[in-house]
C-alpha cells in the first residue's frame, strides 16, 4: 500500500522533487494528477482545498489521514520517514543548511525562472520588457548557486542530501526552456551539479530523460491569419493578443446567450464525465443524451504540428488554449491532448459546442487561428470514435501511418 498520495504533476518541478525524495528512500507515493491551476474545478473543490486551501500543487495526503501542504514541507516530511535517511544531513548544521537552500530555491530561484519563461511558453501574457527583466534577475539568482558549487561538490556536505535533490529538481523546467548550452557552458559548475543529480537511480526513475534547451525558447505570439469577414462571430471577441499587449477578457454578452437553454444541461455531462469511468459510463450516457440540433462536435487539432518540439510544451499550448476560452465554458466542453514524442508530436482535440459553428465559442480568445475545427458528424461510427477517443484520452493516434501514444493533456470542462 502507498504511504499516501501526493496530488502533483509529473513535469512540475516541486512535485518531481517529493517523488525523487521518496524514490530514494523507497517510499511508495500514488501521484494523483492534478492541474497547476488553483482556479480549477478539482482545485476549488472541498475535497482538495481541505488538504490545500490555496488550491496549488503540491499537496500531500497520507495512508493515515495525515494531510500536508508545501512543497518543503511535504518533502521533508517524506524523507525522514525513513529513520537511517542520509539526505537531511548528519548534524543540526547540515540540516539548517539543507532548509536554506530549500527555502532559498523556492522562494527564491523558482518564482524568477517562472516569470521569466512562463511567458515565453504561452503561460503568461508576454510583455518583452517584463520578460527580459525577469530574465536579469533570474540569471542572477541562480550565480549564487554557481559560486557555491565552484567550491562545492553538493549544496550541502559531502553527499547528496535533499537539498541537491529539491534544487535540481525545480530547475528542470529551466534547464529545458531558458538555461541554454550558452548559459551552461558559461557556468560549468552548476552545470556538472545538476547532470550528477538528474543522473542518480532514483531521479531518472521519476524523470527518465530532462530536457536542456539549445537556446533560450522564443516567445511564439498566437498565429494570426486574414480572418474572412463571414466567419466573425455575432458579439465581439476579445482582441487578439500582441506582444505587448495581451488580450482583454470580453465585456459583451456571449453570443451563444441567445440560444437560449438546452435540454442537454452542460453541468450535468461535465459531471457526468467528471465523476465516471468515461468509456464505459460517461459515453454512453452522452450519446443518448447528446442533442445534434442544440450542440455540434468539431474535431480541432492544431495547424502547425511540425513546428512543436518539447511534449510537455506542447501541453502547455493546450493549457494556454483552454485558459483562454475562459469566457465559453457555460457552452463548451473538450479535451485536447499531446501524442508522441519529444521532437516528434502533435496536438489533437475534439470539443462540443453550443450552437451549429464554431466560431462563436472559440474567438473568445486570440489562439483559434492556430486551430483547424473539422466539423463531426454523430450518426457517422467513425466521428463517434474520434470524439470517444479524444475524450477518454487512453488510446494512441496514427498519423502518416505511424503510431503516436498518449503523452498528455487537457480537458476544458
Ligand atoms: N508555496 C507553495 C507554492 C505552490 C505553487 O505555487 N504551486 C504552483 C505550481 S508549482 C501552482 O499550483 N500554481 C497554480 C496557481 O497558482 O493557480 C509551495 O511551495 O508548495
Amino acid at each position: 500500500m502507498a504511504f499516501g498520495k501526493l496530488y502533483g504533476q509529473p513535469d512540475n518541478g516541486r512535485t518531481i522533487s517529493i517523488l525523487v525524495a521518496a524514490k530514494h528512500n523507497d517510499l511508495d507515493l500514488e501521484l494523483v494528477k492534478t492541474e497547476a491551476n488553483s482556479a480549477a474545478e478539482f482545485n476549488t473543490s472541498a475535497e482538495y482545498t481541505k488538504i490545500n486551501p490555496t488550491g496549488k500543487i503540491p499537496a500531500f495526503e497520507g495512508a493515515n489521514g495525515f494531510t500536508l501542504s508545501e512543497a518543503i514541507a511535504i518533502a521533508v516530511y517524506v524523507t525522514s520517514q525513513n529513520e537511517k535517511t542520509t539526505l537531511l544531513g548528519k548534524t543540526k548544521q547540515d540540516y539548517a543548511s539543507i532548509l536554506r537552500w530549500l527555502s532559498f530555491v523556492n522562494a527564491e530561484v523558482l518564482p524568477k525562472f517562472g516569470a521569466w519563461y512562463r511567458p515565453l511558453m504561452g503561460f503568461e501574457p508576454y510583455n518583452k520588457k517584463t520578460t527580459d527583466e525577469a530574465a536579469k534577475s533570474a540569471l542572477k539568482v541562480i550565480s549564487t548557486l554557481e559560486t557555491h558549487l565552484t567550491a562545492n561538490t553538493f549544496l550541502v556536505g559531502e553527499r547528496i542530501t535533499l537539498a541537491d535533490i529539491f534544487a535540481a529538481s525545480l530547475l528542470t523546467r529551466a534547464f529545458a526552456t531558458v538555461l541554454d548550452k550558452t548559459w551552461r557552458e558559461a557556468n560549468p559548475a552548476t552545470t556538472r551539479w545538476y547532470n550528477t543529480i538528474i543522473n542518480q537511480e532514483a531521479f531518472k526513475a521519476v524523470v527518465p530523460a530532462p530536457q536542456f534547451a539549445e537556446e533560450v525558447i522564443k516567445y511564439v505570439a498566437p498565429k494570426k491569419e486574414p480572418k474572412p469577414k463571414a466567419a466573425a462571430p455575432a458579439a465581439a471577441p476579445a482582441a487578439a493578443a500582441t506582444e505587448d499587449a495581451p488580450a482583454e477578457a470580453p465585456k459583451a454578452k456571449h453570443p451563444l446567450e441567445a440560444l437560449g437553454k438546452p435540454t442537454l444541461i452542460l453541468d450535468d455531462w461535465k459531471r457526468k464525465f467528471s465523476n465516471e469511468d468515461p468509456r464505459t459510463v460517461a459515453m454512453p450516457w452522452f450519446w443518448e443524451h447528446f442533442k445534434p440540433d442544440e450542440y455540434s462536435l468539431w474535431k480541432v487539432n492544431y495547424k502547425y504540428n511540425n513546428e512543436l518540439k518539447l511534449t510537455f510544451m506542447a501541453n502547455n499550448l493546450i493549457g494556454g488554449f483552454q485558459t483562454r476560452l475562459e469566457a465559453s465554458r457555460k457552452y463548451l466542453f473538450g479535451a485536447q491532448s499531446v501524442y508522441g514524442e519529444n521532437y516528434d508530436c502533435v496536438v489533437y482535440g475534439a470539443y462540443m459546442t453550443r450552437g451549429q459553428e464554431w466560431e462563436p465559442a472559440f474567438t473568445v480568445g486570440p489562439d483559434f487561428e492556430g486551430y483547424e475545427f473539422t466539423k463531426l458528424d454523430p450518426s457517422n461510427e467513425a466521428d463517434r470514435k474520434l470524439v470517444e477517443d479524444m475524450w477518454s484520452q487512453d488510446v494512441p493516434v496514427t498519423v502518416d501511418g505511424k503510431v503516436k501514444e498518449w503523452a498528455d493533456g487537457h480537458v476544458f470542462k
